[in-house]
């Protein structure tokens, strides 16, 4: 194989001179390639002096050789011919762009840009990346059409607890907390639609798995004969962004030391009852029609794990855990929750498409008639069954990279403290 002639444009990760010899570490910011440029200074004393003399965190462009034999032990060596500089630091980097002195998420946060020189930093979002192409993929496969809701709306789905209310001429609107009304507004048109989208929660806590800005995947189907339709098709997803992800994101998941496992499918189906019988074996005491806490969910997601499982689904809820929207059966409700252990990923269910009962289903909810009389609308020209969900897309970027906090897979996270950069 002959020498290869490259031109690298980059950004300085580390520099070193031994001797008569300068190295400069080197990435281009696309892949997680990292490059060694090598510079001697007898056979090229002018790029010599640039490369020794270079700060980490300049930007640079190198034109050389990549040797056929390779020296270097790290990256893709290449002997420079030609270096120059492109923009130099004004100020002290934040972190170390090379990955070995340890960064905190907070100064990672505040300079995500400059901690995606980072090549682990940079595998966990071209995981993200990756992982929201092999989304739309199963959903184009499958004839779901890709649709875009409103973000600004005059009434909200999941309660008004976490509702952000924002001064719309005047008129009292808010921030969209997720699809739902929509989606189910367009089963009454188009028999499947799927929507990528920021979900706006004014959740007033802070926690590891909470953002105040989040993203959702919803998808709504119609024509449905149960919840199982829709349960099978989540699966799906899911199993179909792991499969992507492990076949496609090799040296990005290698960078994040994660051995990504197919979880076990099918994914067990765990009624909400038995899900209290377990807790209740394990200390646990929830009253029949509570939802399950975070502390719940985890030592469910242990008892699942000595199942063999890791994703499951938790269905047959109390219907007064869950939203007017759903359908009731009995007490019980045709919702599910699908949870990674221990984590909520994704809810969703059968709703309710029948106008009438639908109607009774918001006041008994307490919930004002007259402020869902625009979506309630869709519901009188021969709406179908019809069920979806919506999963969190940065849970599952979570759960894919092994990340502790969601702030690690968000660029930059909307919590309580933090609403700029
Ligand atoms: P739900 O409110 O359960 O359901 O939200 C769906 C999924 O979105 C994620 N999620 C969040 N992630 C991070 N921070 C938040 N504040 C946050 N809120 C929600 C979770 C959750 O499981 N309309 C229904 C879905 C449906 O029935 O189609 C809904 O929004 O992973």
């Amino acid at each position: 194989m002959a020498e290869k002639w490259i031109e690298v444009s980059g950004w300085v990760n580390a520099t070193r001179v031994v001797g008569r010899i300068a190295f400069l570490e080197v990435i281009d910011g696309s892949e997680l390639t990292v490059y060694t440029v090598v510079v001697k200074r007898d056979e090229n004393p002018q790029a010599w002096e640039l490369a020794a003399r270079a700060k980490v965190g300049s930007a640079v462009s190198v034109k050389g050789f990549v040797p056929d034999k390779q020296i270097s032990k790290r990256g893709i060596e290449v002997r420079a011919r030609e270096i120059s500089l492109v923009a130099e630091p004004v100020d002290y980097l934040p972190l170390d762009p090379s990955g070995r002195t340890p960064a905190l998420l907070e100064t990672m946060m505040e300079h995500r840009y400059v901690a995606l020189r980072i090549p682990r930093q940079r595998a966990l979002f071209r995981i993200r990346a990756l992982a929201v192409k092999a989304i739309r993929e199963f959903f184009e496969e499958r004839g779901f059409l890709e649709v875009h809701t409103p973000k600004i709306c005059g009434a909200g789905a999941e309660g008004g607890a976490t509702l952000f209310r924002i001064d719309y001429f005047g008129r009292e609107a808010y921030l969209a907390q997720s699809p739902q009304l929509y989606k189910q507004m367009l089963m009454c048109g188009v028999s499947k639609v799927y929507e990528i989208t920021p979900y706006f929660r004014a959740e007033p806590f802070s926690t590891s798995r909470h953002l105040n800005e989040s993203w959702g995947v919803d998808a709504e189907m119609a024509f449905i004969s149960g919840p199982e339709d829709v349960m099978r098709t989540l699966e799906g997803l899911v199993l179909h962004v792991f499969e992507r992800v492990r076949s496609s994101a090799r040296a990005e998941l290698n960078e994040l030391g994660v051995e990504l496992k197919m979880p076990r499918a099918p994914f067990k189906r765990l009624s909400y009852s038995e899900a209290l019988e377990i807790l209740k074996s394990r200390g646990f005491d929830v009253k029949w029609g509570q939802d399950l806490g975070s502390d719940e969910e985890r030592v469910l997601g242990e008892a699942m794990r000595e199942e063999g499982y890791d994703a499951y689904f938790i269905v047959e809820y109390p219907w007064e855990a869950k939203p007017f929207y759903i359908m009731r059966r009995g007490d019980l409700s045709e919702a599910f929750d699908l949870d990674y252990r221990g984590l909520e990923l994704a809810s969703g269910g059968q709703r309710e498409h029948r106008y009438d009962k639908l109607v009774e289903n918001i006041r008994l909810k307490g919930l004002n008639v007259d402020s869902f009389s625009f979506y309630l609308e869709a519901f009188k020209y021969g709406m179908p069954p019809h069920g979806g969900f919506g999963l969190g897309l940065d849970r599952l970027i979570m759960v894919i990279t092994g990340a502790q906090n969601i702030r690690e897979v968000v660029l930059f996270p909307r919590d309580r403290q933090r609403l700029v950069p």
